[in-house]
């Protein structure tokens, strides 16, 4: 794949809701997009990177900084670049899975366009359409947060994962099991904001049926995962430390989780993505595809992940009318729960010139021969 330059492209997109989680709440997103530019095809990447670092270590203008001084020059120094190589060759930085992610996925874009092959047959998909849930904020009432699940439901979702944080947790999951009944398949992600301590507290879950609990203890904190799953009978599931293939081996022997949500930006890439699924899969654990509140772009790529076998759960692969009053692509529809798998080269969706163009914020563009 012969590279002639890269842009850097930072967008704002207001979300058509704010999103709140126990570690802040967004209301637009500040995206940072990488556009590879090459003689026989181009390819784009979407960086999750949030604009503040408190999901993640990881925070977008660092992202931005990172790439253009440390990894996309170890890429542009090579005689050839594969995107297989690009994981390889950025392991040596530490850290900083989404800016690699990132990259790696607009090099995996523009060789599987030229290439003329979908990025979902070249992970290994099996099924043309994905089951999808949705990922509910913390509400400021119990009625408000109804009246968010029923539209959801309405709208055909599959799945509802409602946000808890201390002083949310046990009355909303309550409310609506109240209201909806026992088939909504429904769950919890905590984002950290739990510890041991509250053990008893998360137990109170329980009766509630419910298909996990999300990350309730801080990213490092397989112990007490492990501790907390001997504890409770809602299945334990990790999203915040589940840093690599190797790290879900890890926390599955330790008995930290019994599901995991695979993010590729969270793993470094699509490719380290597909090995965190197969070691799943190798272990019996099921997985479900993750969200970072994407463009069209990043749910495009994230589609084509869920359409992996092990993928047995609905993800936080939601409708692009979820998040924006204009998706940046042809927008994902849902329909009867689904959304479809793109089939076109590459990752099957481009930007919308418009609106590219109205949304962004800001481009660097870098020339290859100049990074190197
Ligand atoms: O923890 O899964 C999370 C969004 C931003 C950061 C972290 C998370 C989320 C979501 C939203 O839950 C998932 C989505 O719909 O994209
Ligand atoms: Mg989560």
């Amino acid at each position: 794949m012969k590279i002639e330059s890269v842009e850097l492209v930072r967008i704002a997109m207001p979300l058509v809701a704010p999103f709140r989680t126990s570690f802040g709440t967004q209301f637009e997103r500040d995206i940072l997009l990488v556009h590879v530019i090459g003689p026989e095809a181009e390819g784009w990447g979407e960086c999750v990177a949030l604009a503040d670092p408190l999901y993640s270590h990881e925070y977008v203008d660092g992202a931005q900084a990172i790439m253009k001084s440390f990894l996309l020059p170890r890429l542009a120094a090579l005689p050839a670049l594969s995107a297989q190589q690009v994981g390889q060759v950025l392991s040596v930085v530490k850290g900083n899975p989404m800016a690699k992610a990132a990259i790696e996925m607009a090099v995996l874009d523009a060789e599987l366009s030229a290439m003329g092959a979908s990025l979902a047959s070249h992970l290994g998909a099996v099924r043309d359409s994905v089951a999808c849930g949705v990922s509910i904020g913390i509400a400021g009432s119990i009625p408000e947060l109804l009246d968010t699940v029923a539209a959801h439901l309405e709208e055909g979702y599959l799945r509802i994962k409602l946000k808890i944080e201390p002083g949310w947790d046990i009355e909303p999951v309550r409310a609506v099991r109240e209201r909806f009944g026992d088939g909504v398949l429904l769950q919890v992600d905590a984002n950290c904001a739990y510890s041991i301590a509250d053990a008893r507290q998360l137990a109170r879950l329980d009766p509630f049926d419910l298909l996990l609990i999300e990350q309730p203890f801080e990213e490092d904190d397989l112990a007490g995962h492990a501790a907390l799953a001997r504890l409770i009978q809602t299945p334990v599931c990790l999203d915040e430390s589940i840093t690599s293939a190797r790290a879900a081996a890890d926390a599955i022997v330790r008995g930290a989780c019994s599901v995991v949500n695979i993010k590729a930006g969270r793993v470094g890439g699509y490719l380290e993505a597909r090995r965190v699924h197969d070691v799943c899969a190798a272990h019996g654990v099921a997985v479900w595809c993750g969200g970072m509140l994407e463009t069209g772009l990043g749910r495009a790529a994230n589609v084509a992940l869920a359409a992996l076998p092990n993928f047995t759960l609905p993800g936080d692969t939601s409708a692009s009318d979820r998040y924006w009053r204009q998706d940046l692509t042809a927008p994902f529809v849902l329909d009867g729960g689904h959304l479809a798998v793109p089939q076109g080269p590459g990752i099957g969706v481009r930007p919308d010139p418009d609106v590219l163009a109205e949304v962004t914020t800001s481009v660097e563009k870098l020339a290859w021969s100049e990074l190197g």
